[in-house]
This record gives C-alpha cells, structure tokens and sequence, in this order.
C-alpha cells in the first residue's frame, strides 16, 4: 500500500511539501484545486503545474480528494447534464497527470460536520468533537455554519465552499422533495454516465461515506454501512466503482464492524482508499477524535490493518484527522504533527504484521 498524505496547495496549506517528503514511508500527497468551484472543469494546465509541484518536491500525485459533486447532480436537476458533462472531462485532465484516484462524496449540503473544532483534551492538545444532542437543538444550520467557519479561523473547512454555505436556505428546500431513494437514483445516474470515462482513463472513484454516518439537519444521506456501500458498488456494477474506507466516518456509528467492512470490500477490490483514525465514543452520537493510537480511541488500528493485509490491500492509505499538538497553528484536523505520528505508528503496525507473515 502507498502511505500519502493530505495537503491543500502551497496557497492554502501551511505545510510545506519538504516537511511533507520527510515523514518516514511517505510516497506522495492527496490534493485539490481546492479554490474551484464545484462543478467547474479543472483546466489542464493547472493541473499540470500542480503535479511538477508535487513531484519537483519528490512525492507523487496519484490521488485526488475531491472533486466535489455539484448539488444539482445530488438534486438530480436538469442543469446535472452540463455539470456531469464537466465532470467526465475533468476526470480526463486528471489522468494527463496521472492521477489513479479520485475521492467524493454524495452527502447533500454539508460534507463532514463537527460541533467543535478546538475541544481541550486532558493531555491539553486541541481536536474535534461531534455531539448529536447539539445538533439536535439547532435550528438554524446557517448560524451553526457561520459559527463553525468562525472557528476555523483563516481556514477554509475542506468540502463546505463558501459558495455552498452562502446559498444553505436555498438548498435546504430544494432537498425537501428529496427522498433517500431518489438521492441513491441520482447517484446511480451519476455513476453510470461518468463510469465509462474512468475505465477509459483508468481512473478509480472511491466515495466516501457520509460524516457522522448518519442523516442530519434531516437530509437525506446513504453511504453508511455495509449495506449500503454494498448498493452503491452494485448500482453500476463497474470496478472502477470503488470506496474510500474511511475508518473515523464508519466507526463512529458502533454497529460498523471496521474490520468486517474491510474484509467485505476488500476481497471485491472496491477500497481504493483507505483514510486511517481513530476516535473515542463517548455515548451514542457523541465522539472525540483521539491520537491514532488504538488504546486512546475506540478503534483498534491493529485489526483494522490486519485486515486491509490480508484481503491484499494495495491501494493509498493517509493519517486521517489529527490534534493539534505542540502549539500548532494550522487547518483543524490537518495539521503536520499529529498526522506524522500517525503514519510513524501505522508504519509499526505494518512493518510488523508484514514480519509475522513471513
Ligand atoms: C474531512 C474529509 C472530507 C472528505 C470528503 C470526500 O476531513 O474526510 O471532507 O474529503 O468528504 O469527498
């Protein structure tokens, strides 16, 4: 497997790619055009700047988390045609440079939701937290998204572009006729017209499951669980039709078995992607992300790995989340200390599953 890591463009990002290629065992990062928005075609020579970057730096650039789904294609609207359209040729331009990989998701409005970004740990590092009763009292998502957005600081949160958090009322009502039903049909729409352009640029899509693993602000969501990443891999029944297995956005829902998951999928060859976590339950709906470390967290990082071995796993794998730790300033949940010490421990788990098997 190729140990990668996230990074958002020298614009966006405090962390310089030199730090980046000097974690041990790293291969290559997982970027964006994070700037774009989304349902915009990502210009060639863009990209290709992006990629000599990269490698002039001596990592590789073989995945690409994300190129976000415009709403009108999750809504299933008329207008899906032209972004679709844009999709596919963006999906072109990647494989110019190589790209291997592409992450979404299919989550309406909101990507990945957290209700702090900077909880105080007893260990007096920062990181994020989600707790359903909170969002449960809410009723206005817009003034929970200002507040959130207040927190990140000069950072923008990856996967809530502000021209999406700008038009929230709209696009809340637009979801009110929006079943979990007709959400999977539109995504089926979308798979089997981009699907086609993948096997030809030999390009895998590997959606990621929805963050918490379960419906919000009442919207409708549906990759969370075995079943139903099981529908979404038969739906258009494509190898290229693959999963990010990312083990905090299963695992926070307790009934995700992660190595069972793993094993179901992995078999099939569906993960291309693996994000690697840990967090801690604290009661049903409420979870802190701890160090990756499996005795601070809920999961056990060991059997996780143990199981992405032997279904012979040899996609990209990256740290996901990190605490902020040893005063750094940076994007929360993305910051360079943390996430090193999570691919240093995930290196001694593999380098020591691989010295049993032999
Ligand atoms: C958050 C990330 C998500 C993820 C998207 C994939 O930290 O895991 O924003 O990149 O959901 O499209």
């Amino acid at each position: 497997m190729k140990m990668t890591f996230r990074w958002y463009g020298s614009s966006m990002d405090p962390i310089p790619l030199k730090y980046i290629r000097q974690i041990p065992g790293i291969t290559g990062v997982v970027t964006s055009l994070m700037d774009l928005p989304a349902g915009e075609v990502w210009p060639l020579e863009r990209l290709m700047k992006l990629k000599q970057e990269v490698n002039k730096a001596g990592l590789e650039l073989e995945v690409i988390e994300s190129v976000n789904v415009h709403e009108d294609i999750k809504l299933g609207l008329a207008s899906r045609e032209q972004y679709i359209e844009n999709y596919k040729e963006t999906i072109r331009n990647l494989k110019e440079i190589g790209v291997k990989v592409i992450c979404y998701n299919f989550m309406p409005v909101f990507d990945w939701t957290r209700t702090s970004l900077d909880r105080v740990l007893s260990d007096g590092s920062n990181t994020m937290s989600y707790d359903q009763d909170i969002i449960n009292k809410i009723t206005d998502p817009q003034k929970f998204a200002d507040e959130i957005q207040n927190q990140t600081g000069e950072f923008e949160m990856a996967g809530w572009e502000p021209e999406r958090m700008a038009e929230l009322k709209r696009l809340f009502q637009a979801y009110e006729t929006v079943s979990h039903e007709q959400l999977k049909e539109n995504l089926k729409y979308f798979l089997e017209a981009i699907l086609p352009v993948c096997e030809e640029c030999d390009i895998k899509m590997a959606m990621h499951p929805d963050d918490p693993p379960w419906d919000i602000f009442g919207l409708p969501r549906i990759a969370n669980s075995l079943e139903s990443f099981e529908e979404i891999i038969s739906m258009a029944d494509s190898p290229y039709n693959c999963i990010t297995l990312c083990t905090g956005s299963l695992g926070s829902n307790p009934d995700n078995h992660l190595p069972e998951i793993i094993r179901h999928f992995g078999r099939k060859k569906r993960i291309a992607f693996v994000h690697a976590r840990n967090l801690k339950i604290e009661k049903p709906g409420k979870f802190y992300e701890s160090s990756h470390l499996s005795r601070d967290g809920s999961f056990d990082m060991y059997e996780i790995m143990k199981a992405l071995n032997e279904t012979g796993f040899d996609g990209y794998i990256r740290p996901d989340h990190g605490r902020m730790i040893w005063d750094e300033h940076g994007r929360a949940g993305y910051g360079l200390f943390d996430r090193a010490l999570g691919i240093a421990y995930l290196n001694g788990i593999q380098e020591s599953i691989e010295k049993q098997k032999k």
